[in-house]
């Protein structure tokens, strides 16, 4: 047991021991002081002592901002932003030639023309709503996290062996990737990603304001490779979507059931549906040949009316939003947003709609009344749900068999308690709730608005992410976290699922190009070079990083040169990062411990420019220093 873990055990130990007293406490009658008691163990777990490790690692998205960041959990600490889809000042990310090969190779050419006319080599936005981790048998395995941009049509992965975005993968055909969610089982596996908006399907101008042409795209990409691996088409927009415990199905919310293009004509149907696509259908759909291909994709047909065994469309109550699989491996949720209902599926009985004419409603077994504006839910493993109410600003938990009792006939009422939140919650989650393993310790409710929860910092106000204790039955909020615009979805991952490395591989992937292009002019990146390697007007220069000084003091360029400047960091220790900061001339990137980074820029302002180690690492960092001297043209 390492020392972490035993100072948690301690803990632990200390909770069990308030809990322990509490229960004294209400033996004696004493229900105030229980309460007591019991906020102060909670506020004990959050509070973690100085030094002291959270027991849960918090993925959490960002929207528009793209970044994916990580939290500590219970303590909710910020601990890390991940740049994805936007650019970072920090790192460099979306201006290291590592990053751009990353966030450009997937695109598709048509995007790549649209962006070179406009000097682009990628998209500075995102849109990242919905980040979740790569299973195996059911439960995280801390092989990657997937999730999803809204704005730009993509899917990115991130590594959780070093904590960086390692793919971006645009969706052809698709408008606006929304819902996403990687197979349960037996592993990650497909990623099934919703597009939002519907388009024609071939967008090229033929066809503009004529909706009855429009189509919605289902994509399911190889978490592998993060190629598409299908894509069906379907009736309706698609908002979000989860799959089965069984690797049968997927299933995809659609709030637009009507195809509408305004408001009114958006919310006109009392019913829109849930669409159940059928995996190995699919499968054999695309093995008999039986799809067209577009822009490199096999897309097959699911549309109503088709009478294809892709899909199904099972009516519910009123534009649904989110929809989650029950760690039960049984039950699915789909929350009504404009009914107050959350409607129970039940897995089991899906294989029964694609083998006859049953009612497509017949697989649904609950559909309790729980509130106002019902859009997320998740769940503890016991049994019990938890659903966001948007409009009424709760949380309600309530129990999943009593709700199905109830649509049997039982007067029984599923609903056990409910908490108020502040405000306006979108996405919940629990700790390992998505999974097999949920443990029913921690609820994250996710506010979109905090109002008067903080310090005032003028018109633009920060989203409240609200921790609450759920292990008893009566929920209590016990943090407050201000979050920037604008986390959507998170996940709870138990710390021992996740295991980042400390410090680079020398052999790591990610500088592959680095490395060939070092081989070509005779050179180890781990060595540097004393001048540098000129050809024709591209020059490149090799540099290694070591506390407090870079291998080069100074080098020479002309101007107009393209110049790339390569960087090895050879301190193999724990944190000691560097970074090459060029003054004036808008560059700068990290370089972690053992990894090598680069940049390409052209020299065009000649004189006396200095780079310096952006990154604190040493007492004598702000000696870490050096000049690039640009010989000005015709010199
Ligand atoms: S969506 Cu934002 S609150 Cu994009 Cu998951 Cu429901
Ligand atoms: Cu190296 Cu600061």
């Amino acid at each position: 047991m390492s020392e972490q873990d035993k100072k948690l055990n301690v803990t632990r130990r200390g909770l069990m021991g308030a809990t322990a007293t509490g229960a004294a406490l209400a033996a004696t009658g004493l229900g105030t002081t229980l309460m007591t008691a019991r906020e102060a163990s909670a506020a004990a777990k959050v509070n973690l002592e100085p030094g002291e490790l959270d027991e849960y690692y918090g993925f959490w998205s960002s929207g528009q901002t793209g970044e994916l960041r990580i939290l500590g959990f219970p303590s909710m600490r910020e601990l890390m932003r991940v740049p994805v889809f936007n650019r970072c000042s920090a790192t460099g990310w979306g201006q290291t030639n590592e990053s751009l090969k990353i966030m450009s190779d997937g695109l598709l050419p048509e995007t790549k023309d649209f962006l070179a006319k406009r000097g682009m080599k990628t998209y500075d936005n995102g849109d990242l709503h919905h980040p979740h981790m790569s299973f195996t048998d059911g439960t995280y395995d801390g092989r990657y996290l997937f999730m999803n941009d809204k704005a730009n049509t993509r899917v990115a992965r991130v590594r959780c062996d070093v904590m960086k975005c390692d793919k971006i993968t645009e969706i052809p055909n698709a408008k606006a990737i929304h819902g996403l969610r990687p197979q349960k089982f037996p592993r990650t596996g497909y990623v099934f990603a919703n597009g939002e908006d519907e388009t024609p399907l071939v967008n090229d101008g033929t066809v503009l304001d004529d909706p009855s042409q429009y189509v919605n795209i289902f994509t399911a990409l190889d978490g592998d490779t993060m190629e598409v691996a299908w894509q069906v088409i379907v009736s309706g927009n698609l908002d979000n979507t989860d799959c089965d415990y069984q690797g049968k199905y997927a299933y995809s919310t659609s709030y637009n059931s009507e195809m509408g293009m305004n408001l009114a004509e958006m919310t006109e149907n009392e019913l829109d549906h849930v669409v159940v696509f059928n995996l190995a259908e699919i499968e054999a759909g695309i093995e008999a040949g039986d799809y067209q291909e577009l822009k490199g994709v096999k897309v097959l047909d699911g549309r109503k009316g088709q009478n294809k065994n892709y899909t199904r469309y099972i009516p519910i109550p009123n534009s649904p939003h989110g929809i989650n699989t029950a760690p039960d491996g049984k039950h699915v949720c789909i929350n009504g947003k404009l009914s107050p209902t959350v409607s129970i599926m039940d897995v089991t009985k899906l294989d029964a709609l694609f083998d006859s004419d049953a009612d497509p409603r017949s697989c649904i077994v609950g559909e309790p009344q729980l509130g106002l504006g019902p859009l997320h839910t998740a769940y503890d493993g016991q049994g019990n749900a938890f659903t966001t109410l948007f409009l009424d600003s709760q949380i309600v938990k309530w129990n999943i068999g009593k709700a199905i009792e109830a649509y049997a006939g039982s007067d029984v009422d599923p609903i056990i308690s409910k908490v108020d939140v502040h405000y306006q919650p979108g996405h919940n989650s629990t700790t390992m709730g998505e999974t097999k393993e949920a443990d029913g310790k921690w609820l994250i409710s996710m506010n979109k608005f905090s109002k008067d929860r903080f310090l005032n910092v003028g018109p633009l106000k920060p989203e409240n992410e609200q921790l609450i204790d759920i292990s008893t039955n009566e929920m209590k909020v016990v943090h407050d976290g201000p979050t920037f615009a604008e986390p959507h979805d998170s996940i709870m991952v138990r710390r021992d699922i996740v295991n980042p490395v400390n410090i680079w591989d020398r052999n790591d992937v990610t500088w592959e190009d680095a490395r060939k292009q070092a081989e070509a002019d005779g050179i180890d990146l781990e060595d540097g070079a004393e001048e540098p390697i000129r050809d024709g007007n591209k020059v490149r220069v090799y540099m290694t990083s070591q506390a407090p000084t870079f291998s080069l003091e100074k080098f020479t360029v002309k101007q107009g040169d393209e110049v790339t400047v390569y960087i090895t960091n050879l301190d193999d220790v724990d944190d000691v990062t560097h970074g090459f900061c060029l003054g004036n001339y808008g560059i700068a990137m990290e370089v972690a411990p053992m990894a090598t980074a680069s940049v390409t820029f052209t020299a065009d302002r000649p004189g006396v420019h200095w780079f310096y180690c952006q990154w604190f690492c040493h007492a004598l960092h702000m000696e870490m220093r050096g000049r690039m001297l640009v010989e000005p043209q015709g010199a």
